[in-house]
């Protein structure tokens, strides 16, 4: 058995370190332990056992010693090849799921039968007006009907390209992908096929795997990450900037403490407004109020709305039960760790799933679908107030971390900050900036934590080394809560900030009353990430360049999920390099790692060659860095700017 880490060893967050400590004190068992106690299985972690029949499992080693082929006789390029697109796919369905349940809950709220209101009727005529839906003359729930229709053709629709590729997609993109014959036509049909590819039997081919993952990072962008912003911030708002706390101290021992975890929004939207209503029953049961925290997406999503607290990330969720006041932690789907459970059997916690085909054993169940979302927020809130009774003054300890950022810059609040400076061309001091070095280039910190990595370490070395070489960081995900806790979202992180880019961080935040814009932009949830592509769409078509050609990077330094690797699928399409600090699995096969990484040296399709951007693995996030501004300078001069 492997020697277990010091609490220092497993975070950089002095609030998961006491809160760690107070759980091993407590025999309290978590993730972080677990990754102690297991050793990775070599095979598995270089991709190159197969799993997909009961013929096997098959291992073939990649030193050449013992069998080369599986029994079917699939190559180690194959098998590693299928396996990297069997993740891909794992991580663009639950994207195309988050997708479909907001374009149903549309549809409900449209026709009168789920109780929602579009938030945002500006937005709602922008989306329909790209996805070509006449609006002259029409209600807006009859406009809010049309537009789910279209989101849901995308699952339905047996010939023809996913209408949200086709709006939101960059044109020089599109004709990009409709040449190489990528172009999904609905999400559901895609996944199937690729599920179905990957069998035993079936697709064989390395080369003919790894496009179908391209097509699956296209069915997470357009059908998951696209799809599902533009809906939610109809249905709730198109988030503005917003002032927040972070850390394990936003826990209040005085009130009834609920943390909301999980991605979709639908039903912590309707907590939020259930706990500010039954704030007298709080009373009644004699505490001072109901105290709402966010953990992973969920909580991105409550913030960047309604600037609802951040408890902690991904790999410290279990943490948080810890602290000994949380009455009940909701969740609704994906990166939600089984283990919640046997840590909440160690105190009063309530864990309360939602979703019929999300449940954890040991948990109590309150089934949401949008129609009942009054009466199961309701439900959960009055049960998190019964359990209040029940709390253990014995266990009790919050940390007192805490620290202020800044999060809700959507496309639409930094164009709006921009145009301050400049009404007439909100984009151009950013283009200025950019042409002029001030800003070398932009990065995308996106992802997760990982139980196996030193948390938030990776996520917050490379950004302050990009900061450094003014490169303009905007962050979503869990690797937002590492910047954040770390200061990288307000005013004290500027100190990391290279001159050119604090200067013009700071002309901006004048501009709009504020000392100066933080220096990472938070800009959401991990489906948000189509804010950050939206915005390299609007730039390169300004400048009418491909996307791949603009000095810019995504890197997800400390991921522990596939969605990471498909979202980062769906950027290396667009020509843009993608950092992964977690290795990807593939590096069994020569052949599969060097077509990502853009390494060969022959004429076959290699990602760079093809794109124009390619798959940067790196652990050491101080190299990764200096890979991702060799890139970004690379690009730089390819567009005849200065480096
Ligand atoms: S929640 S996918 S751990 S970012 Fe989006 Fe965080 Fe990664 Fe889940």
């Amino acid at each position: 058995m492997k020697k277990a880490r010091t609490v220092e060893e497993v975070s950089m967050d002095p609030a998961v370190q006491q809160l760690l400590t107070k759980a091993r004190q407590e025999g309290v068992e978590t993730a972080f332990d677990r990754a102690d106690a297991h050793t990775a299985c070599g095979f598995g972690a270089t991709g190159v056992c197969c799993n997909h029949c009961l013929e096997g499992p098959c291992r073939i080693a990649p030193n050449g010693k013992g069998p080369q082929r599986g029994i079917c006789g699939a190559s180690l390029d194959t098998i590693v090849a299928r396996n990297f697109l069997m993740k891909l796919t794992e991580g663009a369905a639950p994207h195309a799921e988050h997708g479909r349940e907001v374009a149903l809950a549309l549809l409900e709220a449209a026709e009168g039968k789920a109780p929602y209101e579009i938030r945002d009727p500006q937005k709602l005529l922008r989306v329909a007006d790209g996805l070509g839906i006449e609006t002259h003359g029409r209600e807006v729930n009859e406009i809010a009907r049309a537009v789910a229709l279209k989101a849901l053709e995308d699952f339905q629709q047996q010939t023809g390209v996913l209408n949200w590729l086709r709006y939101r997609g960059q044109k020089k993109s599109v004709a990009k992908w409709e040449e190489l014959g990528l172009l999904p036509v609905n999400a559901h049909l895609e996944i199937a096929q690729s599920v179905t590819r990957t069998a035993m039997g079936c697709d064989a081919d390395p080369l003919n795997l790894l496009l179908g993952g391209l097509r699956m990072g296209l069915v997470d962008g357009y059908s998951g990450l696209h799809m599902s912003t533009d809906l939610q911030d109809i249905l709730f708002g198109t988030p503005t900037a917003v002032k927040a706390e972070y850390n394990m101290g936003v826990l209040d021992a005085k009130k009834i403490n609920i943390a909301v975890h999980g991605h979709l929004p639908l039903l912590s939207e309707k907590i939020v407004t259930w706990a500010k209503q039954l704030r007298h029953e709080a009373l009644a049961a004699g505490s001072e109020g109901i105290n709402l925290v966010g953990v992973c997406c969920t909580g991105n999503e409550l913030l960047m709305r309604q600037g609802v607290p951040v408890a902690t990330s991904f790999s410290s969720q279990e943490l948080v039960i810890v602290s000994g006041v949380l009455e009940a932690m909701v969740v609704d789907v994906q990166c939600i760790m089984p283990g919640i459970q046997q840590v909440a059997e160690c105190y009063h916690t309530e864990i309360i799933t939602t979703l019929p085909y999300v449940k954890i054993p040991g948990a109590n169940h309150v089934d949401f679908h949008p129609d009942n979302a009054d009466e199961a927020a309701q439900a959960i809130v009055r049960r998190a107030i019964a359990n209040y009774g029940k709390r253990n003054p014995d266990k009790v300890a919050i940390p007192t971390v805490k620290t202020e950022a800044y999060a809700g810059f959507s496309v639409e609040q930094i164009v709006g900050a921009l145009s301050a400076l400049n009404e007439q061309n909100p984009l151009a001091p950013l283009l200025d900036a950019i042409v002029s070095g001030q800003i070398r280039g932009v990065a995308a910190i996106v992802g997760c934590t990982n139980p196996r990595e030193q948390q938030n370490v990776g996520n917050v070395a490379v950004a302050r080394e990009l900061l450094k070489h003014n490169v303009l960081v905007v962050a979503t995900g869990c690797s937002a809560h590492s910047l954040a806790k770390h200061d990288l979202m307000n005013e004290k992180g500027l100190e990391y900030c290279g001159e050119g880019l604090r200067a013009v961080l700071k002309a901006v935040g004048n501009a709009v009353g504020m000392e100066s814009l933080p220096p990472t932009l938070h800009m959401g949830s991990c489906v948000d990430n189509s804010r950050p592509a939206d915005l390299l769409t609007t730039i390169a078509d300004t400048l009418d360049v491909h996307i791949g050609q603009l000095p810019v990077v995504g890197t997800c330094p400390e991921t522990h999920s596939p969605k990471a690797l498909s979202i980062g699928t769906y950027f290396l399409a667009h020509g843009v390099d993608v950092h992964v600090g977690v290795s990807p699995q593939v590096k069994g096969s020569e052949w599969v790692t060097q077509t990502l990484t853009g390494d060969r040296t022959d004429e076959e399709l290699n990602l760079d060659k093809l794109f124009g951007g390619k798959l940067i693995y790196e652990t050491d996030p101080f190299l990764a860095a200096q890979k991702m501004l060799d890139r970004i300078d690379l690009k730089r001069r390819a567009l005849g700017l200065s480096v």
